[in-house]
């Protein structure tokens, strides 16, 4: 849906018909302003952290930055930076980083994050965690007022064994918010293959999540779940591009 931007801070000319994908390019590239020279980097997953990694790409062709490494939090973030030749390298190497940029699917007003409907929820938790700062990038579609509110999933990163043991355990862990717990399916209708060749279990909620730090603790202490997408106290701020321009949350 078109999207009129009356006025940005980022010098977007008043009254231009923005797309979602315009938005989610304005904040990308007001995030890669946090990126200096030589930091150790780690690069999200999904369409915004796509044109986070673009525009690296581009100030490191044009020469306006220099040794930059990135942790890539996906093999399709892998790929896209490799083709835009961004060395890389792993936790292993750096288990360290300077900053890490990525998108959400929901923020709460503290800054608490539903990330993983793209699928790269593990990865993307390890490396946002070893990282000095996380900034997020989002539009303000996914701004909530409590995680789980905006009626999309939350997913559970499971292990293949027994998966319907643990949806059935999700699923009764939510009673009180009204949970739905289905498994994550292919283009082909198979269960979804994570990365770590997991599946994932998407929590769909009638009500926000009343305790999201209890929530993430119980669903952690569930035998054969590996990750969750709650990321609890994990984001230095939130880039949120909306029809009045680009704001930054801390
Ligand atoms: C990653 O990509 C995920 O954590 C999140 O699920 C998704 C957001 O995708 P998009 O930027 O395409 O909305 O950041």
């Amino acid at each position: 849906v078109p999207i009129r931007c009356f006025s940005s801070p980022s010098a977007t000319p008043p009254s231009t018909i923005l797309s979602q994908d315009d938005l989610k390019k304005l904040a990308a590239v007001k995030a890669v302003e946090y990126v200096k020279s030589d930091m150790v980097l780690g690069l999200g997953t999904g369409s915004t952290a796509a044109f986070v990694v673009a525009e690296i790409g581009s100030l490191l062709s044009s020469g306006k930055l220099g040794g930059i490494v990135g942790v890539p939090t996906s093999k399709r973030t892998y790929e896209q930076a490799k083709s835009l030749g961004i060395p890389l390298s792993t936790l292993d190497e750096h288990p360290r980083l300077d900053l890490a940029i990525d998108g959400a699917d929901e923020v709460d007003p503290e800054l608490n994050l539903v990330k993983g409907r793209g699928g790269a929820l593990l990865r993307e938790k390890m490396v946002e965690a070893a990282s000095d700062k996380f900034v997020v990038v989002v539009d303000d579609t996914k701004l909530v007022t409590g995680l789980g509110g905006s009626g999309l999933a939350m997913p559970v990163e499971v292990v293949q064994f027994c998966w319907k043991y643990n949806q059935t355990r999700l699923q009764e862990l939510f009673v009180e918010e009204g949970c739905e717990a289905k498994i994550r399916l292919d283009a082909d209708g198979k269960p979804y293959v994570t990365d770590n060749s997991n599946y994932i279990i998407d929590l769909y909620f009638k009500t926000p999540i009343a305790d999201a730090s209890a929530a993430g603790k119980e669903i952690s202490s569930f035998e054969g779940v590996v990750e969750h997408g709650l990321f609890l106290d994990m984001a230095t701020a939130v880039i949120i591009a909306g029809k009045e321009g680009v704001s930054i949350k801390t």
